[in-house]
């Protein structure tokens, strides 16, 4: 793993970027775009980082962005990388899509799913603060089951889309699943998705603490506890291969046992109503068991 002190100097969001305190979202585009470097160009749908970005007159990223309509993340990728083509600029230029989970589970799938499978030479980020942020909190395909949101007040009663499963599944050269709370991972995994030419989808778990209702200084420590409670599994499919990656690689292989589900969901105010519910937590369990179970059946063979 790269260490600190060798992680590039070079800045590619600003300070005073509009992202609310404590939000994930610039940690991982922060080391994302420090693997990637300045020969980039990014792709940005309606979401939370078309705010940070660049409230007009400002602008947040030393990248060249276009900002496109919320369900256009794939097409407009598949323009910028035809463009780049057509000039001969393809190998040189990093074309990255940068989307939330709204903009990518939900209303962005279409597209997505459409350069993946047309094998379109760009990486797709869905950056996953769990609901649709930019609009107050709407609930999301991504929006984690029993989770108070806007448009479910008493609690999510669906379960999250396998997304990232679903993506490895079109064939891509490479796919992964990480959380901001590892931000030397998310520079690893940029530094080693910018090698593959072909659809490359990589998924960040956001911490969020206006949608999720914590402390703004206990980010970092949620995304870890997501983790370590096995709510949010960490991984990588390159080619065929599957892996775990990082603590969740520990947990696979029995070396560090799972936290209990409850120092995940007690400290965040969007699951206060589900703790009250213990059938519904048990619910929740299940959900995690199931996925935990397919991913361990595809690293196995
Ligand atoms: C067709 C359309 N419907 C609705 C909107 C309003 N809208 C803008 S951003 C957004 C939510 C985005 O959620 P997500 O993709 O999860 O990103 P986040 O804001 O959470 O970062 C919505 C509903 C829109 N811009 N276009
Ligand atoms: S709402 Fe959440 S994802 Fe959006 S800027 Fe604020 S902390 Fe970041
Ligand atoms: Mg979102």
């Amino acid at each position: 793993m790269v260490a600190i002190k060798d992680l590039p100097r070079e800045e590619y969001i600003e300070l005073g970027h509009a992202a609310c305190a404590g939000c994930g979202a610039t940690i991982a585009i922060r080391h994302a775009l420090k693997a990637l470097g300045d020969n980039t160009i990014l792709t940005v749908p309606a979401c939370c980082m078309s705010v940070i970005q660049g409230l007009y007159p400002k602008n947040g990223l030393c990248v060249p962005v276009l900002n496109t309509a919320f369900m256009t993340a794939g097409a407009a990728a598949s323009g910028i990388a035809a463009g780049l083509k057509y000039m001969g600029k393809d190998k040189e230029i990093n074309l990255m899509a940068w989307a939330g989970d709204g903009g990518t589970y939900d209303i962005g799938i279409q597209a997505l799913s459409g350069a993946a499978e047309r094998q379109t030479n760009f990486i797709y980020t869905c950056y996953n603060n769990e609901a649709y942020g930019n609009t107050g909190m709407q609930r999301s395909g991504a929006t984690p089951y029993g989770s108070f949101s806007t448009t479910t007040p008493t609690g999510k009663m669906q379960h999250r889309k396998p997304f990232a499963r679903i993506m490895a599944e079109h064939g891509i050269p490479y796919t992964a699943s990480i959380s901001a709370a590892y931000p030397r991972l998310v520079y690893e995994t940029y530094s080693k998705a910018k090698e593959f030419v072909g659809t490359r989808y990589i998924e960040i778990h956001t911490m969020c603490p206006t949608g999720w209702r914590y402390l703004t200084w206990d980010t970092v420590e949620m995304g870890k506890l997501a983790v370590d409670t096995g709510v949010w599994i960490m991984w990588e499919k390159e080619g065929e291969e599957w892996r775990f990656l990082g603590r969740s690689k520990q947990i696979a292989e029995g070396k560090v046992k799972r936290k209990p589900l409850m120092d995940y969901l007690k400290p965040q105010g969007r699951f206060r109503t589900l703790i009250k519910n213990p059938a519904r937590v048990e619910e929740f369990e299940r959900g995690i068991e199931r996925e935990w179970k397919i991913l361990k059946q595809r690293v196995e063979c």
